[in-house]
């Protein structure tokens, strides 16, 4: 029987490209997990999204000389379009702004309020007049009471790192105009009551013994720590954004405010499904609401683990405290930090390497290969040229592209392009076919657990095996005595093609697919028995020799992109 597999991927905010580290947290993994569980059969929705409210998006917008909204759509199609050439195979990558999560989250929030889960709590914030708007603490600036620095923000000092109150900061100036014609008012915001919904999201997260305890930790420490789990603003000040609204009712009192963005970000996982069906034709329902059968589909998150909190409790207090059947999540896989070369990869900084810088330079699957390879599952990961150089020769150069070059080029030059009839299989075949078939077995259970270094540890092992299998048996040696031989040989070589092709299609789809043009077979199948799986290439069947499947990296590059990535990106 087939599973029904709902995956999302933590959507990547509006303002500006992601860099790598971005990237393998969330989307990479993402799309590995939907590529395979695609080849095992399964139906997959797959989905993402950009984060596209707040003040990181006004700001960045107002820096861009544009109007928020141009902004946002403007970026939503890099974004689409950066993704499309790193191969995400999405089935919609959609927007938080979209009419879907409007309606979606005012309906969520109406139902918080019809529960009992929401109160109202007068504030006094910080005005500034000539900027026309309240200001969050990080835009109010101003000399740190604590150790003199002039540019303390006011949520903290990045000097002296003391927690500070807008108030505490010494001439205190707007950071986004540099006024100091500032003064507080009082207003109104809305708080998610988290803590009585405590005991129910301690009750689920006990309920998840298979969760990394990296997931796991985070959360419990969020609901136990300190003085608990506490209720949660998430209503701001702003003109960008899901307007207060109960369901389709005005909310008296909260005419002007939008929803915080932490709030509607996770609820654009269930709107980009109605955003899909909406283009589609499909039936979102059936993925997101128990009671129209998305009982038996699997759902699985992916992302950093700074987005734990917000994944683990504050997006399922808002689900369960709907009272509505929705889909809570059942697997949610979380990464640690990939860091670049000797500090962290920083956007602020413009630290490391972009994600379209990078396929400036190289096609997607040299990336796609390092990264997942060295995923920063059970601990911060660091990318270094080095690494990254011996990678790529060794893995994908020295061992899968070059046996794929040999062996075609080998049997064009002995037998013609096409599939050699002569020989049989022995021994030495049947022990590679049953050490394979363990390996094809183990990599599929990695997979599975979602294990992504492990999983790509077992494929480089199996493409290995065939390397040296045909070092062994060196076909164009025993050709020169017992040619039937190294007809089979050859075949069963040949044959290993279209498996690497299959297995590794979610770690290097491109190459992948150029593999299966080469050996002129569209649909393989999944490799459940392994011995007729590498019969599929029969005796005369056509093939060609593929051009080049990965270059190798010259020391020259390297050094240059070295320092081309040393510097701020400019
Ligand atoms: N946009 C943060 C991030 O990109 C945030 C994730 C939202 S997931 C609902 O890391
Ligand atoms: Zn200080």
């Amino acid at each position: 029987m087939t599973t029904r597999h709902l995956i999302t991927s933590a959507i990547p905010y509006i303002n500006g490209i992601k860099h790598l580290g971005n990237l393998v947290g969330s989307q990479l993994p993402a799309d590995l997990y939907a590529r395979y569980q695609r080849a095992r059969g399964n139906e997959v929705l797959f989905l993402c999204a950009t984060d596209e409210h707040g003040t990181p998006a006004e700001l960045a917008a107002a820096k861009a000389g544009k109007p928020v909204a141009e902004y946002c759509a403007e970026m939503h199609e890099v974004q689409a379009r950066i993704a499309a050439g790193f191969g995400m195979s999405f089935d919609h990558f959609g927007r938080s702004s979209s009419p879907q999560n409007h309606a979606l989250t005012q309906h969520f929030a109406g139902k918080l309020a019809e529960n009992g889960l929401i109160r109202e709590v007068s504030e006094k914030q910080v005005y500034s007049i000539a900027d026309g708007r309240f200001l969050p603490d990080r835009y109010i600036e101003g000399t740190c009471p604590n150790c003199g620095y002039e540019k303390a923000r006011g949520d903290q000092c990045e000097n002296c790192t003391k927690q500070l109150d807008p108030t505490d900061l010494i001439e205190a100036r707007s950071a986004i105009s540099g006024s100091t014609d500032l003064e507080i008012r009082e207003t109104k915001h809305l708080y998610l009551r988290q803590s009585a919904l405590k005991d129910d999201l301690d009750a689920w997260i006990d309920s998840k013994s298979d969760w990394p305890v990296l997931t796991t930790s985070i959360a419990k420490k969020w609901l136990h720590d300190g003085d608990g789990l506490q209720d949660r603003g998430i209503t701001r000040d702003l003109d960008w954004g899901i307007p207060v609204r109960k369901g389709d009712a005005d909310w008296p009192g909260m005419e002007g405010k939008v929803f915080y963005v932490w709030f509607d970000a996770p609820i654009e996982y269930i709107a980009c499904a109605g955003e899909w069906s909406d283009a589609t034709g499909g039936d979102w329902e059936r993925w997101w609401r128990t009671d129209k059968g998305a009982d038996d589909v699997r759902y699985t998150q992916f992302m950093g683990k700074d987005n734990v909190p917000f994944h683990t409790l504050s997006f399922p207090a808002t689900i369960i405290g709907s009272g509505e059947p929705w889909k809570l999540v059942d697997h949610l896989k979380s990464f640690n930090y990939l860091n670049y070369d000797g500090g962290q990869f920083s956007t602020s900084q413009g630290r490391g390497i972009f994600m379209d810088q990078a396929l400036e330079i190289l096609p997607a699957d040299y990336w796609r290969w390092w990264l997942l390879s060295h995923a920063p599952e059970s601990s911060d990961s660091e990318f270094t040229w080095e690494n990254f150089q011996t990678s790529v020769n060794k893995d994908l150069a020295d061992v899968l592209g070059n046996f794929v070059s040999r062996i075609t080029k080998f049997c064009r030059s002995k037998f013609g392009e096409a599939v050699p009839e002569a020989g049989k299989f022995g021994p030495v075949e049947d022990a590679l076919i049953a050490d394979l078939s363990a390996r094809v077995e183990r990599y599929a259970a990695h997979m599975e657990a979602m294990e992504v270094r492990k999983s790509a540890q077992e494929l480089r092992a199996i493409w290995a095996a065939g390397n040296e299998y045909l070092q062994a048996q060196a076909p164009w040696s025993t050709f020169k005595t017992d040619p039937d031989t190294a007809a089979a040989q050859t075949r069963l070589a040949l044959n290993l093609i279209p498996l690497y092709a299959v297995l590794s299609a979610p770690f290097i789809p491109d190459a992948a697919a150029k593999m299966l043009t080469a050996m002129k077979i569209t649909d393989t199948g999944w490799p459940d028995e392994l011995a007729s799986f590498l019969q599929q290439l029969g005796p005369g069947h056509p093939f060609e020799v593929p051009e080049v499947l990965f270059a190798k990296i010259s020391d020259e590059d390297r050094e240059a992109w070295a320092a081309r990535f040393a510097g701020a990106r400019a």
